[in-house]
């Protein structure tokens, strides 16, 4: 068998994207919560959360705060072992800097964990999960500033004392790495709270704040293991592997000096130091990232007890060498449409053979415990006259990553400890904002525009997830 007897199986979701009452029992506004949705093409957008006639998906998303018993009941009878949801940080500090938490916030986590437990499901929690307080924004411009560790620290304390007999896993910053595409505002907002000044070196103010959350997230584990010595605390990237386009030398390095990118995260979280590439392209630029003399110790003392990280895709570089045709060009100036692999609606490249590749890579690099808390497929589904969803295409996308993750088991030794396929109830797109880009296993009727009765439905891939779950991945 594959799958180690105790093989976390579930699925996962964020707080911002299906939780809605964004006002309720005391909340404050998040950084998701000023967030408009994308539509006809127009990219979503920041705003300051007052713009007139605005749809912002977040404030409702599917209410998985009014409704969490019949979801959570929905993901037992698919026999979820875990569930990987993230405490909105705005429902127990509502605006972030105070020093009394929310009780009202902090008892609706209480009823919903145990709600999992009485099913049996191990909650998966995510710290922070693109909804840092908008007052932290405002007030100290985000992860920009220094102080946002404190905050950021007590938070955490708090909820991890407070389910330290609930919750065992835990994860710092969710795909901190996406921060560093600075020409994506959406990407830098989410993950850090930062907008940025005119004139200012992008690339300098996010390693900047980088820095800051890496200190936050080692304080933080370090704070978890004296809370509960048993707590498992992960770091969560986004991992998009990338291949070299050909065989060429010059397509080799590039494809290493790209993949510098990828590691850089994971490299501090695990290892507790910046990579040499790092320094060496800080100092090759001029950057001056603002240090105390304690963080180097503190970035050492707090490394992770295991990588969660999201795999959806994967890419590929051309260097000059090989005359990139501008049609090729889907991403950075170097990355180029791989003609191996398909792409979905949105264009992403879905390779599942990259997610083996994936595995070995990370845990060669850092042998320790793997955790894929985020693959999937986001798709149009159509439902039919008689209410089902054959969503097909979703089955065809997990099974064959299951298998990889398989081979990476059991022909590279990789140890893997758990599995949540990402939406596994349909939710808010986090990067478009739209519901019709659905990734679950759980219909739910709501629409762009946001209408529709919330009504839950399975769909096909429902039973079939049910029966992998069962027969622990043998039967796919
Ligand atoms: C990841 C995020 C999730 C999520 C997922 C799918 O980047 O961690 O929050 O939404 O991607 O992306 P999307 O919803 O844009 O399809």
């Amino acid at each position: 068998m594959a799958f180690q007897e105790n093989f976390l199986w579930g699925g996962a979701v964020a707080a911002h994207q299906v939780e809605g009452g964004w006002n309720k029992g005391g909340k404050g506004p998040s950084v998701a919560d000023v967030m408009t949705a994308g539509a006809h093409g127009v990219p979503r957008q920041i705003t300051d959360g007052v713009l007139e006639g605005k749809f912002y998906p977040n404030h409702e998303a599917i209410d998985f705060h009014g409704n969490y018993k019949e979801d959570i009941a929905l993901f037992a009878e698919m026999g979820f072992k875990c569930f990987r949801t993230s405490i909105a940080w705005t429902r127990i500090f509502p605006k972030g800097d105070e020093v009394e938490p929310n009780e009202e916030g902090l008892q609706f986590y209480d009823d919903m964990f145990d709600e999992l437990l009485k099913h049996g499901i191990e909650p998966v929690i995510t710290l922070s999960h693109f909804e840092m307080p908008y007052h932290l924004v405002k007030e100290y411009g985000g992860w920009r500033n220094r102080k946002v560790i404190e905050f950021f620290v007590h938070y955490s304390k708090t909820v991890m004392e407070r389910y330290k007999n609930k919750v065992k896993y835990w994860m710092t910053f969710n795909e901190i790495n996406n921060q560093k595409n600075t020409a994506n505002p959406l990407f830098v907002w989410t993950c850090s709270g930062v907008q940025y000044k005119e004139g200012e070196n992008r690339e300098e103010v996010m390693y900047q704040a980088v820095h800051h959350e890496l200190v936050a997230s080692a304080l933080v584990v370090k704070e978890g293991h004296k809370i509960n010595p048993d707590f498992q605390i992960g770091c969560m990237v986004s991992f998009v592997p990338i291949y070299p386009f050909s065989c060429h030398p010059d397509d080799m390095m590039l494809q290493v000096e790209s993949m510098h990118d990828r590691w850089f995260f994971a490299d501090v979280h695990a290892r507790g130091h910046y990579g040499a590439y790092a320094l060496k392209e800080w100092e090759r630029k001029g950057y001056n990232i603002k240090m105390e003399p304690e963080d180097a110790q503190i970035l050492a003392e707090g490394t992770v007890d295991y990588i969660g990280f999201s795999y959806y895709m994967s890419d590929a570089v051309k260097s000059g060498v090989n005359q990139v045709d501008e049609n090729e060009v889907v991403g950075s100036s170097s990355s180029v449409k791989n003609p191996f692999v398909k792409a979905s609606d949105w264009g992403w490249q879905i390779d599942p053979v990259g997610l083996r590749y994936s595995l070995n890579q990370l845990w060669e690099r850092y042998e320790l415990p793997l955790f894929i808390v985020e693959n999937g497929f986001g798709a149009v589904d159509v439902k039919e006259e008689d209410g089902s969803v054959n969503d097909d295409y979703r089955i065809d996308y997990l099974r064959t990553h299951i298998q990889e993750m398989e081979k990476a088991i059991t022909l590279d030794g990789v140890e893997l400890m758990g599995y949540t396929p990402w939406g596994c109830i349909d939710c808010v797109s986090f990067t478009t904002g739209e519901m019709k880009k659905r990734y679950g296993f759980i219909y739910v009727d709501k629409d762009n525009e946001g209408n529709g009765t919330l009504a839950r439905s399975k769909k096909k891939s429902f039973d079939w997830y049910k029966n992998v779950i069962a027969t622990n991945g043998e039967e796919l």
